[in-house]
């Protein structure tokens, strides 16, 4: 159960963020009223929202769930693998301080980006990336099992089409996960119910699970009709322009 959502709205610079996608500029309108609706539909899964101004020095900002993770316990500030999003993490740690006793932070040569991390249980999987470097997943490691939990690396360098593990997979609830093509026959995912994402329908893999309701982005049925014969029910949202920028559902908010 999360009470609370940290996210930012895209400045008006969104565009000259990073980008792999080649599916042209964002509008910046748009994505302006398009996290409106995600931070309504947190809001109507009962967060209450921190909501950071927009920041014209980081294009990139409005990806918040990169800067840190968040567990129950702990709260750890990353150090992100992309040059130009390196202090973000500074308003972040500003922000999460007055929540938690004890802020860890990643530090060099040690590079992570949250978007690399799926939280299962109490197994995280670290996805060692062209953006989280096995020293920054090794640091997170350590934190996480002062804590109690467990985690493991997956390597996803060789997956050129997506920039983060959590593109690819996304940890529902009892033992759910839902995976890309790609990796759906990774030995580490075989104990898990697995629901399948075709690659015509990848984007959707990146789904949310927020107080019992599965956002999802809209415009991929095969994902949507999966997730409602496994009994979850489903909010669709429009992502288009944060898609342009590489981004995804869980990108625009940290949970906790
Ligand atoms: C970047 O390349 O860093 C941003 N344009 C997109 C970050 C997306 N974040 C995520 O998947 N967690």
């Amino acid at each position: 159960m999360f009470r609370r959502a940290i996210v930012r709205p895209p400045a008006g610079n969104f565009a000259h963020g990073l980008t792999t996608a080649e599916l042209g500029k964002p509008n910046s309108a748009l994505a302006l009223s398009q996290h409106d609706a995600y931070c309504r539909a947190l809001e109507s899964s009962k967060l209450e929202l921190i909501c950071l101004p927009p920041d014209l020095e980081h294009p990139d900002s409005t990806f918040v769930e990169d800067t840190a993770v968040l567990t129950r316990p702990s709260a750890i500030v990353t150090r992100p693998g992309a040059p130009s999003r390196v202090t973000e993490v500074a308003a972040i740690r500003d922000a999460i301080r007055p929540f938690y006793r004890v802020v860890h932070e990643i530090h060099s040569p040690g590079t992570l980006d949250g978007g690399d991390v799926c939280e299962a249980g109490s197994h995280f999987f670290i996805g060692v990336s062209h953006r989280t470097n096995e020293e920054g997943a090794r640091q997170l490691g350590e934190f996480l099992s002062a804590d109690g939990f467990t985690s493991s690396l997956v390597d996803i360098r060789g997956c050129s089409s997506i920039l983060h593990l959590k593109s690819g997979i996304t940890y529902l609830q009892d033992n759910d996960l839902v995976v890309m093509q790609e990796l759906a026959e990774r030995e580490e995912f075989q104990a898990f119910n697995l629901i399948p994402v075709t690659a015509e329908e990848s984007y959707a893999c990146n789904c949310l699970l927020v107080n019992g309701r599965v956002l999802v982005a809209a415009g991929f049925p095969r994902v949507v009709s999966q997730l409602v014969r496994r009994g979850y029910r489903t909010f669709p949202l429009e992502m288009s322009e944060f898609r342009k920028m590489d981004g995804g559902l869980s990108c625009l908010s940290l949970r906790f």
